[in-house]
């Protein structure tokens, strides 16, 4: 183990006031000047994802093909550490890690109403509420949140743990990563421009986290208590997030984020299993399996289906849109993955991700997923009709009202929400502290003073985006950071692909291949 350089984890005030003067340069004139600011950004959304929607889809499938290549070849084998480092926490704790830090509010929102906005609105020019369009609606979720969008969180972290644990280099950081190609120029200004995109992505991406969160939390809350939905609600439910992941990231990795990860995988999996019990049962299961299927027969055409004649908006709406939500936060995962993956082989690494992040989301899907969907076909709830009358977390309220228990069920529901994006947020916390410490190793953990001043930041951020009224915005323009970020991760592949050929390019090719003579 190196012995970390003194003071090396002070805050790096050359990384931290830029990063907090882009984030403040780039969120203000939205909140202030609300209109102009929407309507620009609004304008590179469109401009990204119009004009270079098919460089997501290409990007997705390509990152895939390479990561299953690199799982397969013999540099699968690779450890990310020295001949003495030992995986630093338990398979189950580092893989709900994983988890729960790249997964947060999202997916208790979505994987209830995102199948029944497919079936009303299917792909490829299928009649909308038909039997085709409920397979597709199942399908689609499963794809949206598979293969595709693990590869791109898998992606960073793979460079990043080799700089890391394999190199031995200091700096947590995404300019680190990229040292392979960009030589010395990581220490300069390109390096710090793209630490500095990569911490405005974290920053713009976990504030949208909350703001989505605080509205469906409330809602749920102003139900269960009988209170009407208010700012103060809003306010309380935001400070007790704030108490929730300040401490988580207070603890650290092993006393905090781990313990928190656990619970979070624990409730969920309380919670899917509930549903699955008492809802149709074969329904789901049956559900699941055909969808899964139908993914991977289709997974080529629905990988780069860019509908050139009919010009529809399926796929820019829905698959290009979360293409990019997912890179926009995989410098956050890739740096938080990297950190927790000492003593785990690059293959270990890339199946953690690709196969149990995507079994994980799966299983909210065909839950969820197929028990709104059963709802919506047998009749009992019209969910799509709550859905574009009230918005997302009326309709997740009536859907729980539906379940056996349902006031039990809905408080153990807040419950997950709130340890959901906290699991989220305190890694976000963690990794921005990480990035903005002066020149920390893959060993050390940042200070707490710079966790909490980090943590205290995205709430602060949450606050005045949920108070102004800029998050959809900030949301939009995390999202069109996501298109540089695909150039990125062909640096940052191409990058490891270098380092993998000079460092282990002869030992990976002889030792493993000799028979030896006399032993046939
Ligand atoms: N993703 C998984 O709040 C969240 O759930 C963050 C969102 C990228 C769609 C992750």
């Amino acid at each position: 183990m190196n012995a970390p350089e003194s003071h090396s984890d002070r805050l790096d005030l050359r990384v931290f006031v830029p990063a907090v003067l882009v984030i403040a340069g780039l969120i203000l004139p939205i909140i202030v000047f609300p209109e102009s600011g929407a309507a620009l950004v609004n304008a590179a959304f469109a401009f990204a994802t119009g004009r270079f929607g098919w460089l997501y889809l290409l990007a997705g499938i390509a990152v895939v093909v390479f990561l299953v290549g690199l799982a397969i070849s013999r540099y699968g084998n690779v450890r990310l550490g020295g001949p003495d480092d030992k995986p630093e926490f338990s398979y189950f704790s580092w893989v709900a890690m994983i988890f729960a830090g790249g997964i947060g509010i999202a997916i208790v929102n979505w994987a209830w109403v995102e199948p029944i906005y497919y079936f009303t609105g299917p792909p490829f020019g299928v009649e909308p509420s038909s039997q085709e369009a409920a397979e597709w609606a199942l399908t689609y979720g499963q794809f949206h949140w598979g293969f595709t969008p693990w590869a791109f969180y898998c992606l960073p972290a793979i460079p990043i743990a080799y700089s890391m644990f394999v190199h031995n280099r200091p700096g947590v950081r995404l300019s680190v990563a990229a040292r392979g190609v960009l030589g010395r120029h990581a220490d300069g200004w390109w390096g710090a421009l793209l630490d500095a995109v990569v911490v405005f992505g974290i920053v713009g991406g976990v504030g949208t986290s909350l703001g989505l969160a605080v509205p469906l939390v409330s809602q749920l809350l102003s139900g269960l208590l009988g209170v009407s939905p208010s700012f103060m609600l809003d306010i309380a439910v935001l400070l007790i997030w704030t108490a929730i992941f300040s401490a988580s990231v207070w603890f650290g990795l092993a006393k905090g984020i781990k313990i928190l990860s656990d619970i979070n995988v624990l409730l969920a999996g309380v919670l899917l299993v509930f549903t699955l019990v008492v809802g149709d049962t074969l329904f789901m299961v049956e559900g699941w399996v055909n969808s899964l299927g139908k993914m991977v027969s289709n997974f080529v055409p629905m990988s780069m289906w860019t509908d050139p004649v009919g010009d529809s908006s399926f796929w820019r709406d829905w698959t290009v849109f979360y293409w990019a939500w997912w890179i926009a936060y995989a410098p956050m995962m890739g740096l938080f993955v990297a950190r927790i993956s000492r003593g785990r082989t690059i293959r270990e690494l890339i199946i953690a991700e690709m196969v149990f992040g995507s079994l994980g989301c799966w299983v909210f899907f065909a839950v969820w997923g197929g028990y709104a969907l059963d709802l919506q076909i047998s009749g009992t709830l019209d969910v799509a009709a709550i859905l574009s009358a009230e918005g997302i977390p009326a309709a997740v309220e009536a859907i729980l009202g539906t379940l056996p228990m349902s006031g039990v069920i809905t408080t153990l529901f807040v419950l997950l929400c709130f340890i959901f994006l906290a699991t989220t947020l305190d890694s976000s916390a963690y990794v921005l502290a990480s990035v903005t410490s002066r020149k920390l190793s893959g060993y050390q953990e940042p200070q707490r003073k710079i966790r909490l001043i980090w943590a205290f930041l995205i709430a602060g951020v949450g606050v005045a985006l949920i108070q102004l009224g800029g998050l959809k915005p900030v949301q939009t323009s995390t999202i069109v950071v996501a298109l540089p970020m695909i150039p990125v991760l062909a640096i940052l592949a191409w990058s490891l692909v270098r380092w993998l050929r000079q460092d282990f390019a002869k030992k990976v090719l002889e030792p493993h291949l000799v028979i030896e003579d006399g032993k046939h």
